[in-house]
């Protein structure tokens, strides 16, 4: 069984999304990131960034101790190695998989969530800001339909970089992305909506009481603004 300390977010559908394709047993542990579920001291021992998503394995494959593993993309490397699914075994595959997830993690997910950020949470609208995000999120729509020319996935064969990839872009709208100007993108999106599983996957926890930080106070204090915390 995993746990699966979850938000529904983009980072957070990722995992569900691999729960969903492999089947694997799974419960969803809420963290209310917008009640400061995040800073409880249980969660940040699992998650010492004080960000979801976050696993525990209680069956892991050396018969121990229940692991626990943070940040989206060492999870999905996690739980791939342990199934032998959605990342190639030969090192070239290998290492292409890990180039998109990479890319995801540092670039698409960083520039989206500024985006929203700027344009739509922040009370004082700064065009500059608005502006640089906006032109990094097309910039990487860019890079992604020119990856995906030629091919149905982003490494050849569907792999947890897709489903790293695709709840982010599936908000494109929500960016100011007209998809319409990247038709491979598009296609790839509608090829990974089509799969049950990733449906699955995004709707998991749809049932939580999500609220909207636009007009949330507390969320808002909860998630911006946030320091070190000193022990
Ligand atoms: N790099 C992390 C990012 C995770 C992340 O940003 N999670 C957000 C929700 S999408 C979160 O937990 N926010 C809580 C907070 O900001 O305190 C990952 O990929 O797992």
């Amino acid at each position: 069984m995993i746990d699966v300390h979850f938000w529904p977010t983009p980072n957070g559908q990722k995992i569900t999304i691999f729960l969903e394709e492999t089947g694997l047993p799974y419960r969803v542990v809420p963290v209310n990131i917008g009640r400061g579920d995040q800073f409880k001291p249980e969660f940040l021992k699992l998650s010492p960034n004080n960000r979801m998503p976050a696993i525990v394995d209680h069956a892991p494959v050396d018969g121990g101790e229940p692991i626990a593993v943070f940040e989206s993309a060492a999870i999905l490397q996690y739980l791939a190695e342990k199934t032998g699914r959605f990342m190639p075994s030969d090192v070239r595959g290998k290492k292409t998989v890990l180039e998109w997830l990479a890319w995801q993690i540092a670039n698409l997910g960083p520039a989206c969530g500024q985006l929203g950020h700027f344009k739509i949470y922040a009370k004082d609208k700064i065009p500059y800001a608005i502006e640089r995000y906006s032109n990094e999120v097309h910039r990487l729509f860019g890079v992604l339909d020119g990856r995906l020319e030629g091919r149905d996935y982003v490494a050849d064969e569907y792999s947890i970089a897709d489903m790293a990839i695709y709840p982010w872009l599936r908000n494109h709208e929500r960016f100011g992305i007209d998809v319409a100007e990247f038709p491979r993108a598009s296609a790839w999106l509608a090829r990974m909506a089509a799969r049950p599983a990733v449906a699955r996957g995004i709707d998991a926890g749809k049932d939580l009481p999500t609220t909207s930080l636009q007009d949330d106070d507390e969320a808002r204090k909860h998630l911006f603004g946030q320091r070190a915390r000193t022990h």
